[in-house]
């Protein structure tokens, strides 16, 4: 039965948003007319605020489709200033109700009911429904779990939703064209700006095994659903390769899968019958991230044999940095161990490393270097920059040690859009500038160990670093370009790829 209420979902600079998806979908189910509009594309290190041009483009849609309910993904903290602006500026010219969803709202509910009139905190793939069951009957949604809800001055927090069944959440929608927009500069595009997309991304469970990480999300989510059941939730191979035999049907350029789990589930029962339905069924080679705790080589070989291709895996800080600040008990033995492992099956790693942390010395980052000199070879190596979210642990250990300010914790920063990777021509100290730049050089193929030694050896390099610098970002670009080459053979390159990555004001490093 189709409901009177029309409803708008608007995910910030990502046209691939899962949130907006999960909750556009059991909407429209459930008979509400959905309209989904990608406000604008991320590119790596920029995020431009919005144009008048955009921000009015946005408005004459909502006016267009004639919306009565607008509801903001806000998945990442640094938003908060552009999601106000956009709250407002909707708010001044069409006077809608705003609804603010996403990990957020979820990090800081208080901060952000102050601005919206509602909230959705923690998941709510099913409860969004009965919020809007709610207000459609035309009751106040002072009481539904999941959300709160302000009025004038007065919040109405109430208890979050229970966690979902993911067997029972329904397959992200790509069959509706029509209801959906993507926003960039002049030009609005109608139908699902992430269907031609040759990579697809999905999740094969929520929550994470060790929940440990203190810079992480999941520290935070956790301790919200104590009591509410089994919080780290695998779904089950037959519903993932039904997603992907319903998928593929629509998404027609789909050559690789990329699995965005934060660890892959390498558990033996699930990955036997996900090694026996994958090949089968979906045939597509995919990817996956892992921890070094979990690596190990059976069930890599049974992944490998279903058609794992590459992985992701964090080595993060130096051991002494990742015991004592980040609680993550990962040994380098562990991380050099599998790292073993991939090359032993051929599978491709990209190895990732978190910098510009207040807290490594330079035994830390020495310690660290010399691990990557020991990783056999090849590897691809990630430099993130410390991103610190809001209400974690690490954010408030580090200002209760005054090792940083309000201003350095995502919400009032927004460090995730300026050097969330690495980019070696950012300004930073000249002992920094040397170790990156080592670090670069330490995982190309074609110099040899021996070579990168004498550089680190180098007197010279420590007064000034900029030759190594410059050598770091040729040598770079040379490897980046046999990566694309690569991808460009599997017929992975599109103009979205290239706008994503290739941002000449911030090259990132692999
Ligand atoms: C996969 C992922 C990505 C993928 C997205 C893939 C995709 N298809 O969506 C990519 C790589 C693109 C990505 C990019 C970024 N990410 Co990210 N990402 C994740 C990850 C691991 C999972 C997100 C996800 O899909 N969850 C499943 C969905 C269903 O859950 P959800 O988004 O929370 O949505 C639910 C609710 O929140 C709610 N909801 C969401 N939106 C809305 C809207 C309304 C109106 C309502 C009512 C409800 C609602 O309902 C949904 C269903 O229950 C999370 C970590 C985590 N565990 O959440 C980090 C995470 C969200 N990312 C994070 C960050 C920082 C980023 C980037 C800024 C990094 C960067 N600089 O590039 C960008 C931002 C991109 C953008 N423009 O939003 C941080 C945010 C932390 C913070 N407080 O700032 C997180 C939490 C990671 C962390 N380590 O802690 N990310």
């Amino acid at each position: 039965m189709s409901k009177k209420l029309r409803i708008a979902v608007i995910s910030l600079y990502a046209l691939e948003n899962n949130g907006v998806r999960h909750v556009a979908t059991p909407l429209r189910e459930a008979g509400y007319s959905v309209t989904e509009i990608y406000f604008k594309d991320w590119v790596n290190n920029r995020f431009p605020w919005p144009s008048e041009e955009e921000v009015n483009a946005l408005i004459t849609l909502l006016a267009d489709r004639r919306i009565d309910i607008v509801g903001f993904s806000v998945r990442a903290s640094a938003f908060h200033r552009m999601a106000k602006y956009l709250t407002e500026r909707v708010r001044h010219e069409l006077n809608l109700p705003i609804l603010w969803g996403g990990m957020h709202p979820t990090f800081l509910p208080e901060r952000c009911i102050s601005i919206a009139d509602y909230i959705s905190v923690g998941e709510v793939d099913h409860a969004v429904v009965d919020f809007f069951d709610t207000i459609e009957r035309g009751e106040r949604a002072d009481s539904v779990p999941g959300f709160w809800m302000r009025d004038g001055d007065t919040v109405y927090r109430n208890d979050i939703a229970p966690l979902v069944d993911l067997n029972e959440v329904p397959f992200r929608d790509f069959h509706t064209e029509d209801d959906k927009f993507h926003i960039e500069g002049s030009v609005v595009t109608q139908g699902d700006p992430f269907i031609t997309n040759p990579e697809y991304t999905l999740l094969a469970s929520r929550g994470c095994p060790y929940w440990t990480c203190t810079f992480c999300s999941n520290t935070l989510t956790k301790p919200l659903y104590d009591g509410k059941g089994k919080k780290f939730r695998i779904r089950s191979v037959e519903h993932l390769v039904s997603e992907l035999e319903y998928a593929k049907k629509l998404c027609k350029d789909i050559k690789v899968v990329r699995f965005d789990d934060e660890v892959f589930p390498l558990r033996k029962g699930w990955i036997a019958e996900f090694k026996e339905k994958w090949p089968a069924r979906v045939g597509i080679p995919f990817e996956v991230l892992v921890d070094p705790r979990m690596v190990a080589y059976e069930p890599l070989k049974h992944l490998k044999e279903a058609g794992l291709r590459a992985v992701c895996m964090g080595i993060q800080a130096s051991e002494r940095v990742n015991k004592e600040f980040y609680n993550r008990n990962t040994t380098d033995e562990q991380i050099l161990n599998a790292q073993r492992i991939f090359r032993k099956l051929d599978i491709d790693s990209s190895l990732q490393i978190i910098w510009d942390d207040p807290v490594s010395e330079e035994e830390d980052k020495d310690s660290v270097f010399r691990l990557v000199m020991e990783l056999e070879r090849p590897f691809n190596l990630y430099l993130f920059g410390l991103t610190i979210y809001p209400n974690t642990h690490l954010a408030r250990r580090l200002l209760r040690e005054g090792l940083i300010t309000e201003a350095d914790i995502e919400g009032v920063g927004t460090h995730a859009f300026e050097q969330f990777r690495v980019d070696l021509s950012y300004p930073r100290p000249k002992a920094d500038q040397r170790w990156l730049a080592l670090l670069v050089l330490a995982n190309k193929p074609f110099l040899s160990k021996e070579f990168v030694w004498k550089l680190y050896e180098s007197e010279r390099f420590k007064k000034d670093p900029r030759p190594l610098t410059h050598l770091a970002t040729a040598t770079n670009l040379a490897h980046m370009a046999g990566f694309v080459g690569k991808m460009a053979m599997r017929g992975e390159v599109t103009p979205l790829l290239i706008k994503r990555w290739v941002n000449p004001g911030s090259l990132v490093t692999m």
